[in-house]
């Protein structure tokens, strides 16, 4: 199978495991899950199998889904803009972390600090690299750094997401070097 149907089905699973599931009918429980024979039932405009999810789950760039133990289900593991209970327990960040946005989100983010918009959390990551990638999704990419030890004291708990990602509710200007 060629590079280019794993990006497209990895795309599509983006879509109905984070955002809009309807689309295919499917039904999500209340942590994110989905059957993934359900998916292959209702999906009609691509080719797949198990065995190609199985594959996306496996090669994906940034391991964005996760199957559970006997791999009949399958779930983003985050990046939600509907409400899904992750289930993740709180755990402590390292004293910083980075977030990677655009250049001209920076004006408006030293006004309201960073804030989640249409997903469930705010995106942080512990490595410079990643949030240059992630910023520059949406213009020339800027890194902010997030005083995560000050967070902490003032009793605001981190999650870490199953592939790394580090969400919070919001961050405070105060918090940011820019
Ligand atoms: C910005 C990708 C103006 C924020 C990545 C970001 C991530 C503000 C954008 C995941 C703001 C939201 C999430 C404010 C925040 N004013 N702009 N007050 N507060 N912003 O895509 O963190 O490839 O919803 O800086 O790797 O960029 O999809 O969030 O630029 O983990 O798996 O508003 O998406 O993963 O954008 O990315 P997003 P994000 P995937």
């Amino acid at each position: 199978m060629n590079e280019k149907h794993i990006i497209k089905i990895s795309k599509f699973l983006s879509l109905i495991l984070r955002h809009n599931p309807q689309k295919i009918n499917l039904t999500l429980d209340a942590n994110g899950w989905a059957n993934i024979d359900d998916i292959i039932a209702n999906t009609k405009h691509l080719t797949l199998t198990k065995e190609l999810i199985l594959l996306v789950v496996e090669n994906n760039d940034k391991k964005r889904f996760a199957l559970n133990d006997d791999h009949t289900k399958i779930r983003a593991s985050q990046g939600h803009s509907i409400a899904i209970e992750l289930g993740l327990a709180a755990k402590e960040p390292p004293e910083i972390l980075y977030h990677g946005t655009a250049e001209r989100f920076v004006d408006s983010i030293k006004q309201q600090g960073l804030i989640k918009k249409n997903r469930q959390h705010v995106h942080l990551s512990s490595d410079k690299n990643t949030a240059i990638n992630v910023g520059q999704r949406y213009g020339k990419p800027r890194v902010l750094v997030i005083n995560t030890k000050a967070m902490r004291l003032d009793g605001i708990e981190f999650y870490l997401s199953e592939n790394n990602v580090w969400l919070v509710d919001s961050v405070a200007v105060k918090y940011i070097s820019f």
